[in-house]
């Protein structure tokens, strides 16, 4: 039985597990959930995700919430048949994948969400108008998170050393939205960044899970 992804494609949490499952060749079910009724808060879905968001996972009897943790679940279970994301052979290179990964949730998620609220979120879904305070002290909290990886980047192909990982991946759902606005120069004007997002940009799943989502 395929496993299921309760979602929407606008989630850049929900898009993080697709594009896990994209890369393993895994078969699975999109689920969606309207956010425009208030389905994430009703009853049945909270059943899914305590904190009504989304997105929620299914595998038979095993409910998961929060993408990261369902998108290591993922690439452990279709191991086998996709690339090696999280190196786990490796005591080195697993404990590099997850420093990356912290640094994403930690310090790149904070600074790039609140930019994608104010120019995608509020816009594309409110009809409201972007904070444009908000919006130029994340982009300089941003810029300083893009020194760090352009340093980085400049020492290896990819952020946990010279593979590619969930790490990197994990970066895709909101960097997709901001490469495409008015923010795009905090990428361009960093060379290893930049040719970063060109690899993470051609590959495949990249294309198929974000062909259709809305950007700014
Ligand atoms: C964040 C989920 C989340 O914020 C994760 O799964 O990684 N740390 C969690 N989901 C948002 C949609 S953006 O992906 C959501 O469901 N928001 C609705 C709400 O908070 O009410």
């Amino acid at each position: 039985m395929a496993v299921k992804v309760y979602g929407a494609a606008m989630s850049t949490a929900t898009v993080r597990v697709l594009l896990c499952l994209e890369e393993m060749g895994a078969e699975y079910e999109l689920v969606p959930i309207d956010f425009s009724t208030g389905e994430h808060k009703s009853p049945p879905h909270v059943a899914r995700n305590p904190f009504g968001q989304v997105p929620a996972f299914e595998d038979g009897d095993l409910m998961l919430f929060e993408s990261r943790a369902i998108s290591r679940y993922v690439l452990r279970k279709y191991k086998s048949s996709g690339p090696d994301l999280l190196r786990e052979g490796s005591l080195e290179e697993s404990a590099m994948v997850d420093v990356w990964l912290e640094v994403e949730a930690q310090q790149y998620d904070k600074a790039i969400s609140a930019i994608y609220i104010e120019t995608v979120i509020k816009p594309v879904f409110f009809g409201g108008v972007p904070d444009e305070k908000v919006v130029a002290e994340s982009a300089a909290k941003l810029g300083k998170v893009l020194d760090v990886y352009e340093a980085r980047l400049s020492k290896s192909k990819y952020l946990a050393g010279d593979f590619l990982s969930f790490a990197d991946l994990s970066h895709i759902p909101y960097t997709h939205h901001i490469v495409a606005g008015p923010q795009a120069s905090l990428f361009e004007s960093r060379p290893h960044v930049k040719a970063w997002w060109e690899s993470l940009a051609s590959r495949p799943a990249y294309k198929k899970v974000t062909t259709g989502t809305p950007t700014s």
